[in-house]
Parts: C-alpha cells; sequence; structure tokens
C-alpha cells in the first residue's frame, strides 16, 4: 500500500500517452467480456462501473441510491457508450468513451493535486497514471 499524488495533467498523460492507455483499457474490455463474445452488454458495462468505483467516486457513497435510479444511471452510462446504438459495447467504443471519462476526470482534477491511497494490487486507472508518470521522472533522472 502507498500513496500517490494525481492530478488533471498525470491523468491527462497517461491517455494522451495511446499505447499505454489502449493498454490498459484493452486489458480491462477483456476482462469485463465475461461471455467472450468480444462486445460488452449492459450488464458487463454494470459490473464494470461497480468495479471501477467511478460511480460512487461521483456521487457519494453515504447516500444510497435506490435501484431504480441506479439503474437509470447505468442505462444513461450505457448509451453513452454505445455511439452505434446496436445495443452492445465493441472495443472502439469502449476506448473512446472511456477516453472521454478520463478526460472529464482531468478536467475536474484540475491543477489540484489529490492525494490517492492504493493497496497494492489495485489496477485502477488513475494508479496507472500515477505509475506512467512515475516512470517518466525515474527515465528522466
Ligand atoms: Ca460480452
Ligand atoms: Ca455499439
Amino acid at each position: 500500500m502507498g500513496v500517490v499524488i494525481v492530478d488533471g495533467s498525470t491523468v491527462r498523460a497517461f491517455v494522451e500517452d495511446e499505447s499505454a492507455f489502449n493498454k490498459s483499457v484493452d486489458e480491462r474490455f477483456q476482462a469485463l467480456d465475461l461471455n467472450r463474445d468480444g462486445v460488452l452488454s449492459r450488464s458487463e458495462l454494470r459490473k464494470a462501473f461497480e468495479s471501477f468505483r467511478l460511480v460512487e467516486a461521483h456521487f457519494g457513497t453515504d447516500v444510497v441510491t435506490p435501484p431504480e435510479q441506479l439503474t437509470q444511471l447505468y442505462d444513461s452510462i450505457f448509451e453513452g457508450f454505445d455511439c452505434d446504438r446496436n445495443g452492445t459495447i465493441d472495443l472502439d467504443e469502449f476506448r473512446a468513451e472511456m477516453k472521454k471519462i478520463m478526460f472529464a476526470i482531468a478536467d475536474g482534477l484540475g491543477s489540484s493535486p489529490i492525494q490517492m491511497v492504493i493497496e497494492d494490487d489495485d489496477d485502477s486507472f488513475l494508479k496507472k497514471a500515477a505509475d506512467l508518470e512515475a516512470s517518466k521522472i525515474a527515465q528522466a533522472s
């Protein structure tokens, strides 16, 4: 366990490093595609967001959200991913929307860094962003 400092530019640099970002996104996509049919269904995406803990982070964990409201929320997230409205999310759609979400997080963080406590086995995108920045700093010195 350790503490990392992330701000908007950390996240932005991660998303803009296309090979690092796509690799992380592709790994996540594969992990989420539980039935291995190459696309994400509504329920697979919902599991994804439960594991990202993004939704809770945005809406606060101290508020208990009614299930029907949660379903609406996940539906609207799904619509955001499913650009061509065919009812499933393919890898391109997933990459594009993850990019948007991470940029939105970067904008939200702005230039005020936040401290994150992370577990060693944490594979969140923010940790990956912090790792990437750390490796760049290590290379530069
Ligand atoms: Ca699937
Ligand atoms: Ca689609």
